[in-house]
């Protein structure tokens, strides 16, 4: 395993701290209804999967994700300001206003979004590979998957796809054991879904601790490898989200009470990162803060940019829609 360095490592954690303090934000935007809509999917207890995966490829490569994406957006390195701009439905938007908390994309980053039907965006993933292999690039996809998609004929189809013909795509779980509400278990009649590989012949790279982030980014550049060399390969991270399904859901905190204690004191992937770079790189609570103070105003300075921003107006409607 490649050693990863200090500099790294703390870049890893702004990342991770900007990340969970830019959705705290939404949860509060959204309560005090400045973001609206039905939904707001909070990436918070996923954050070392999201970016231990995407420190493993290039910015040549390529993502997609479901809903649950504006962290994948920040680590692609999306600006703040027309993510939270976007939450708003603010014309300054990063997808115009028109896509919101879903539809994040920027096409800029080769961030494909942002895709509110489960799995739909699996056939999409397999699409953007085999343009890659057309063209004759060796450019990757990496392309997450929610524990629930892994039962709707998009994962099968996809799966089946680019393993046919060799396509460079990085398929990862996130495994963060219930679909909504539902248990893995109670869906899956193979709850253990690495292992689904094996029905269509793709190289399993098998389960991987996705609250740390230094395991994950081994075991995706692994993955990467392959699949530039070879073709897809299947890993499955093993992670919580904090949070109910869409942040209007409280059940789910109630429900799971211990299990979340459990993940929040023992798994918490910022913990795990702050404790390494203390014990093995001699950093500070004081440095740590730093990074801490300086994420805030970043998303303290998004907050300000988005509500201060305009409303699409009636030329929006029409505009981005068709292709001039
Ligand atoms: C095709 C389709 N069926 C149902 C839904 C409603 N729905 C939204 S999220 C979700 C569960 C997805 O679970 P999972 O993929 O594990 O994601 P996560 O738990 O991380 O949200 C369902 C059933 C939908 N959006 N699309």
């Amino acid at each position: 395993m490649a050693e990863i360095s200090k500099n790294t490592l703390l870049d890893w954690y702004r990342q991770m701290v900007l990340i969970r303090q830019f959705e705290t934000r939404c949860d509060e935007l959204y309560r005090d209804k400045k973001i609206t809509g039905v939904y707001l999917h909070l990436y918070s207890g996923h954050e070392a999967t999201g970016i231990g995966a995407l420190a493993a490829i290039e910015k040549r490569d390529h993502v997609i994700t479901a809903y649950r994406d504006h962290g994948l957006a920040l680590i692609r390195g999306v600006d703040a300001k027309p993510l939270m701009a976007e939450m708003m439905g603010k014309r300054t938007g990063v997808s115009g206003g028109k896509g919101g908390s879903m539809h994040l994309a920027s096409r800029k980053h080769n961030f494909w979004g942002g895709y509110a039907i489960v799995g739909g965006h699996l056939p999409l993933a397999a699409g953007i590979a085999q343009a890659c292999r057309y063209n004759n690039t060796d450019e990757v996809v990496i392309c997450f998957i929610g524990d629930g998609a892994t039962n709707n004929g998009y994962f099968h189809e996809s799966l089946n796809f680019s393993q046919i013909y060799k396509l460079p795509v990085i398929w990862i779980i996130e495994n963060n054991l219930v679909g909504m509400g539902t248990r893995i278990e109670d869906a899956s009649g193979q709850p253990i879904l690495h292992r689904r590989a094996d029905a269509y012949g793709i190289k399993d790279l098998e389960r991987v601790d996705g609250q740390n982030v230094v395991e994950v980014y081994n075991r995706v550049k692994e993955g990467v490898e392959y699949a530039r060399r070879e073709g897809p390969v299947l890993i499955e991270s093993m992670t919580y989200r904090y949070k109910g399904h869409g942040v209007s859901d409280r059940s789910y905190d109630k429900r799971l009470a211990d299990e979340l204690k459990d993940w929040v004191e023992n798994k918490e992937p910022i913990t795990i990162l702050a404790n390494l770079l203390k014990t093995e790189h001699g950093v500070d609570d004081h440095q740590l803060e730093a990074i801490v103070d300086q994420q805030l105003k970043i998303v303290e300075e998004s907050v300000e940019y988005a509500l201060n921003s305009p409303d699409p107006d009636a030329d929006d409607l029409v505009r981005n829609v068709y292709v001039e």
